[in-house]
């Protein structure tokens, strides 16, 4: 078994000229993934861990306390290293400037979602982590700014994510292929289960929360119903597969195929999800494995933010059926979005 200890050395002597050395940034993820596989899989021992945290994000969201739990996790493991300047995250309003003269000298920006499905916890169904790394725009020496941490996402140096299922895995992208690896717990090890991992490019599986159907627009609503129309030779209807657990959903569709769609609806005009530190990471790793990820019409990848917290539509995995659902987002666009 290879290590990702030992699959990261190999990888910086592969591409010597890579972005930086994400070495240690990588480390410090494995080490909170670790902490936190740890309290997840105890959470339903120990009552202070299941559960609302009794506060709320800036999204006006119940934190669940394995939220904050998983924040301050990951927030200990990038103080404790030399590369990280700034942390951003879904359970925190503004963006956290490493201000000591480590943090004012390091090189990268890191945006998170310490615990993306966080509402499963509680009902024991798989939950993930999901994390994207920029190299810093403004000067090192200098605390960092918003600005270092609204940049596009083809910009990212390396994404990821950790989903705390039957087994948790870690599968990163510094932009030379997708790599996953598995945790085994009884010597504390990540172990190399795949390199270059791909997509395939057609699929059978769809993920979206069919209960919003009304609420959809209507290249979605279509969309919807070529899903579910009987045709052998393109072997629908295909399976409807939903977790409610985006990094759950998406590893299932990269490894067998498929798509999920969080568009926007009457209920999310924007969709639900957050486009840096959900679909911006989620889109550098399905283009990195062949896929595609999109908001119905352009690249995730290429769209420029302008606030920490934004939500876009997202449409990302196999190719070809994300392809297929662009093509009746622009065959029936939406006249406003009528439930
Ligand atoms: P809904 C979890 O809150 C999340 O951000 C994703 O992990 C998941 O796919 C989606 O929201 C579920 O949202 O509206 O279907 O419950």
């Amino acid at each position: 078994m290879k290590s990702l200890g030992e699959f990261i050395v190999d990888k910086q002597a592969q591409y010597p000229d890579a972005k930086g050395d994400l070495s240690g940034i990588l480390s410090a993820l494995r080490l909170a993934a670790k902490f936190l596989h740890r309290d997840i899989n105890k959470a339903g021992l120990i009552q202070d861990f299941l559960g609302e945290a009794g506060s709320e994000n800036i999204q006006g969201e119940n934190q669940q306390k394995l939220d904050v739990i998983a924040h301050n996790t990951l927030k200990k493991a990038f103080l404790a290293r030399d590369d990280v300047a700034g942390f951003a995250s879904e359970e925190e309003d503004d963006i956290v400037i490493f201000e000591s003269e480590k943090g004012r000298n390091a090189k990268y920006v890191i945006l998170t979602d310490p615990l993306d499905g966080s509402s499963n916890i509680d009902v024991n169904v798989a939950v993930g982590t999901i994390f994207s790394v920029y190299r810093r725009l403004s000067p090192v020496g200098e605390p960092v700014t918003l600005e270092d941490f609204l940049q596009p996402g083809n910009q990212q140096v390396a994404a990821g994510y950790v989903v705390y299922g039957s087994s948790t895995m870690l599968v990163y992208t510094t932009g030379n292929g997708v790599h996953s690896f598995t945790f085994d717990p009884s010597v504390g090890v990540f172990g190399l289960s795949q390199e270059m991992v791909c997509i395939p490019e057609d699929g059978t599986l769809y993920s979206i929360n069919e209960g919003q159907y009304l609420r959809f627009p209507q290249g979605v609503k279509k969309y919807l119903k070529y899903c579910q129309a009987e045709d052998e030779a393109t072997n629908r209807p295909y399976k409807s597969r939903y977790i409610g657990s985006l990094v759950s959903d998406f590893h299932r569709n990269m490894i067998k195929g498929g798509i999920y769609i969080y568009p926007s609806a009457t209920s999310y005009p924007n969709g639900k999800l957050r486009l840096l530190y959900e679909c911006n990471p989620m889109a550098f790793l399905a283009e990195q494995a062949g896929g595609l990820a999109t908001d119905g019409y352009q690249r995730i990848l290429d769209i420029e933010p302008t606030e920490l917290h934004q939500r876009v539509p997202f449409f990302v995995g196999s190719k070809n059926m994300v392809e297929t659902a662009m093509q009746f987002m622009s065959d029936y666009p939406d006249e406003g979005l009528t439930p």
